[in-house]
């Protein structure tokens, strides 16, 4: 059973009763989104909208549980404490956390209904894998509910070290909460000793080796850093209409210009601002030209009834219109904006367009964007400028790594990137495929998956079968 913030399911599908699966913008659920698809599963969590909303069918294998949310509640718990509270501080406090009691409540009671609902649908000794900030009260929740379920907790996003932490007025439970969990998992391995640290601190634990002893009980933790579907990127982009549109976009860019792309959720992690000030400087300065080089800059809207992500699309489309304004030439923008989802097969055109992918946040759990455009350069070519604050530069070392924070290194490193050989770019690009042929979605949760069931009954299965998923699939009504 997968437990998560939202259910896997479009919004307008669900409205008319025609049920898909929904490939939002947000990593988690295209990371899951692989790995259950085929599977005989339940996934709890909130359809979107408000209220109870319709019956849902069954979608593919997974039977799917909504938790319904009314309007104040997605304020407090969505909007409030998970997205302004959680979300910001956890992300190195880049932008000012706000707490506010209020949404604590709210938090506190949609994490009881989350875990109610989980306790009431899983099978006896089900295995529940529980994702992110949104529901980190829930492990402990539902220990209380259904001490006879295997628990696990994975955190997409970074947990911050304890001069952050501390700063939560409600420090204590939260850490409590997520360590109802048998197995806490997080991207980097810094992040469980940010946690073995706290549980010391805060809650007087005896910590081990990737353990966290604890009320008589002994919680595991580790990294598993998770991944894509390495394959179907691959193929997607080597599917002809995909070639063919790259050919088109290429076209439109004009042929001979240098494409620089970014793809990212308009959020203020992703660094979008300092990107367009370096890409400023570098027009002001005469290093790049707009009549040779283009910026392509996709930022999907994302979280917009927040107030702070509005200011954040304002501050943005003023600075794109600013250097356009400044620096473009009739029917030659120097930034095309693209303000829009897209399906996977146009983010995999537009990754094939890229000269250099720019992919520069502040700091990210991973970085989902990193690694797709990787598996869609079968090519070999291409260059990735990649911040040292992602997840993923600790798996891909040989990208162009940068401080996006740094200006003039933010600048150097994007000329490095544009005027690169080919050949050390075909070196570079084909280190990182090697390694994410080998850490793909499936690697992530059979790594993940094994160490969760230390009884061994998922892991016995492992080896015997083709597809991970099957592992998951094949153990009771899990
Ligand atoms: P996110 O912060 O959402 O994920 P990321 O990992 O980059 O960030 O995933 C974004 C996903 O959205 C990618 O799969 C990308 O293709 C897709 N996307 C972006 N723009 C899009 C557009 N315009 N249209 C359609 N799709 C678009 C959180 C954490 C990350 C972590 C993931 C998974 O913040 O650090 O990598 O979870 O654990």
């Amino acid at each position: 059973m997968v437990v998560a913030n939202r259910l896997p399911l479009d919004d307008n599908a669900a409205r008319d009763g025609a049920c898909e699966w929904r490939r939002s913008p947000g990593g988690l659920t295209g990371a899951l989104h692989s790995i259950l698809q085929q599977a005989p599963a339940t996934w709890v969590g909130w359809g979107g909208g408000e209220g109870p909303g319709p019956r849902l069918p069954t979608v593919g294998s997974v039977r799917l549980r909504p938790v319904a949310l009314s309007s104040d509640e997605q304020r407090g718990y969505y909007e409030g404490f998970a997205n302004s509270t959680l979300w910001p501080l956890y992300h190195d406090a880049v932008q000012q956390p706000v707490f506010q009691r209020e949404w604590w409540e709210t938090y506190r009671a949609v994490n009881q209904r989350f875990a109610e609902a989980a306790a009431e649908v899983a099978g006896r000794h089900a295995a529940v894998w529980v994702q992110d900030y949104h529901l980190q009260l829930v492990p402990r929740m539902l220990r209380e509910l259904r001490p006879d379920l295997l628990i696990g907790f994975f955190m997409h996003i970074p947990f911050p070290p304890p001069e952050l932490f501390m700063q939560l007025p409600r420090r204590v439970e939260l850490l409590d909460g997520m360590l109802g969990a048998d197995l806490v998992g997080f991207q980097r391995e810094q992040a469980a000793h940010n946690l073995a640290q706290l549980a010391q601190k805060l809650l007087g634990a005896q910590t081990g080796d990737h353990t966290v002893h604890v009320g008589g009980r002994t919680v595991r933790t580790g990294a598993f850093p998770v991944s894509i579907d390495v394959a179907e990127m691959a193929a997607l982009s080597a599917r002809p209409d995909v070639v063919a549109h790259a050919g088109k976009l290429r076209h439109d860019l004009g042929e001979s210009k240098r494409v620089l792309l970014s793809v990212d959720r308009l959020d203020y992690t992703k660094g979008i601002e300092h990107r367009l000030t370096a890409y400023r400087e570098l027009l002001r300065d005469g290093h790049v030209k707009v009549r040779d080089t283009v910026l392509v800059q996709v930022a999907v809207p994302s979280r917009e009834r927040v107030e702070s992500y509005r200011d954040l699309r304002d501050r943005i489309e003023g600075e794109v219109g600013r250097i356009n304004g400044e620096y473009g030439r009739v029917g030659e923008p120097a930034i095309h904006y693209l303000n829009q989802p897209f399906d996977r097969a146009q983010l995999a055109a537009l990754y094939r367009t890229a000269d250099v992918m720019v992919v520069t946040p502040l700091r990210d759990g991973m970085n989902l964007v990193a690694k797709e455009f990787v598996a869609a350069r079968e090519d070999g070519l291409g260059a990735l400028v990649l911040s040292e604050f992602a997840g993923a530069a600790a798996e891909l070392p040989t990208a162009f790594l940068v401080n996006p924070h740094d200006l003039d290194g933010l600048k150097q490193t994007l000329l490095r990137a544009l005027e690169a050989e080919p050949a050390d770019l075909r070196a570079r690009m084909s280190a990182m495929r090697r390694h994410l042929a080998e850490h793909d979605i499936n690697a992530w949760a059979r790594a993940y998956l094994t160490a969760l069931d230390q009884t061994g009954r998922l892991a016995q299965r492992l080896p015997q079968l083709q597809d991970p998923i099957q592992d998951l699939a094949d153990s009771d009504p899990r």
